[in-house]
């Protein structure tokens, strides 16, 4: 009988080999050509997280097995639209965003919880550097609140640290696999070393980081302590949808999806449809300006993509030719 082939985890991907778990040891193997073809939509044929097959040599990457979750977004490439998976068989996204230094960037934020709930990957919003400026720090923290979403304020200055929080974090950490993600400079690293016993990531200062560069250069698996994974990534400028569709994207945006059954048209894109619920409560200060502006944007694109050929313009506006729903 032949011997089973060896399965590994991948921990870190670097631009020709891929670093990989096998039976408790590190190894580099190749990335063989072969795997290019087996996903043509994705940028890279692997993803830090992935579980792979070797073939018989045990020196070579075979296969890779199926996912049981995946992050990605739209890969900035030419033509044809390519995704990036950013981490794979996750269980946790911890998007880390601070409040100031860089900037808050609602977008970014938004779209990376979309990309999470698109994938029913359970996610945080850590706002980061709240000694900075505690007003924003709670301006933030209410209008993703009143998202729906799981928000934690954290701060690791020495001295000034928000122990309750990072608490909170240390045990999402340790009961998951989990992604970091966000900005660079938001403090991604800075937050792992501060709650991880024993890591020593590298953490940039701001001015490397204006420039453009980021500190965190590739994303790494890093096995905890008390148990569980984290991912720590380098810093993302954006976070677009990988071919969303425009009926999709409200589901994605819990205070959206829960206000849908309300609304007078069974297809509204809450866009200037007659008796629209999300315009409703959007009025009301229930639902945040700028989760508003968020999905309007991703909804242009999407409707822009879905009509080839056609420049970005305006959704459709009005209840027109919209069937009722039936009450
Ligand atoms: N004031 C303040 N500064 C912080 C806090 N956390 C991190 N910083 C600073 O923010 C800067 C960037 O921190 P990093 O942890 O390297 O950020 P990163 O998100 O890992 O950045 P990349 O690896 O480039 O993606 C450093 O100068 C940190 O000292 C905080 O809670 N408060
Ligand atoms: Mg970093
Ligand atoms: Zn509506």
């Amino acid at each position: 009988m032949q011997p089973l082939s060896p399965q590994g985890l991948v921990l870190r991907i670097d631009a020709k080999v891929c670093h990989v778990e096998v039976e408790g040891e590190r190894r580099q193997l190749p990335l063989a050509g072969k795997l290019f073809e087996q996903r043509s939509h994705e940028r890279r044929p692997l993803a830090v997280g992935d579980r792979v097959v070797l073939d018989a040599t045990g020196k070579a990457i075979d296969s890779v097995l199926p996912r049981s979750s995946q992050l990605h977004r739209r890969a900035a490439a030419e033509g044809e639209e390519q995704a990036q998976v950013l981490a794979a068989n996750i269980t946790h996204v911890l998007a880390v965003a601070s409040v100031s230094a860089p900037p808050f960037q609602p977008e970014l934020v938004d779209g990376v919880l979309a990309a999470a709930a698109r994938e029913r990957i359970p996610c945080t919003l850590v706002l980061s550097k709240v000694d900075l400026d505690a007003e924003l720090a709670a301006k933030w923290a209410r209008v993703y609140a009143q998202s729906g979403a799981r928000v934690l304020a954290t701060c690791t200055v020495p001295g000034h640290t928000t122990p309750e929080t990072l608490h909170e974090v240390e045990q999402l950490l340790r009961q998951n696999r989990s992604v970091v993600i966000g900005l660079s400079g938001a403090g991604k690293s800075s937050l792992l070393n501060a709650i991880v016993p024993g890591i020593t990531l590298r953490i940039g200062d701001l001015n490397h980081i204006r420039q453009g560069r980021h500190t965190t250069t590739h994303t790494e698996l890093i096995p905890l302590p008390g148990g569980g994974h984290v991912l720590d990534t380098p810093g993302i400028r954006n976070f677009h949808l990988f071919c969303v569709g425009s009926q999709e994207l409200q589901f994605l945006f819990l205070e959206i999806a829960a206000r849908l059954p309300q609304c007078e048209y069974r297809s509204c894109l809450h866009d200037g449809e007659a008796n629209c619920a999300v315009k409703a409560a959007l009025a009301k200060g229930e639902i945040g300006e700028s989760r508003y502006r968020s999905y309007r944007t991703m909804l242009v694109n999407a409707l822009a993509s879905e009509r080839p050929g056609q420049a970005q313009q305006t959704p459709v506006r009005g209840g027109g030719r919209r069937r009722p729903r039936a009450r």
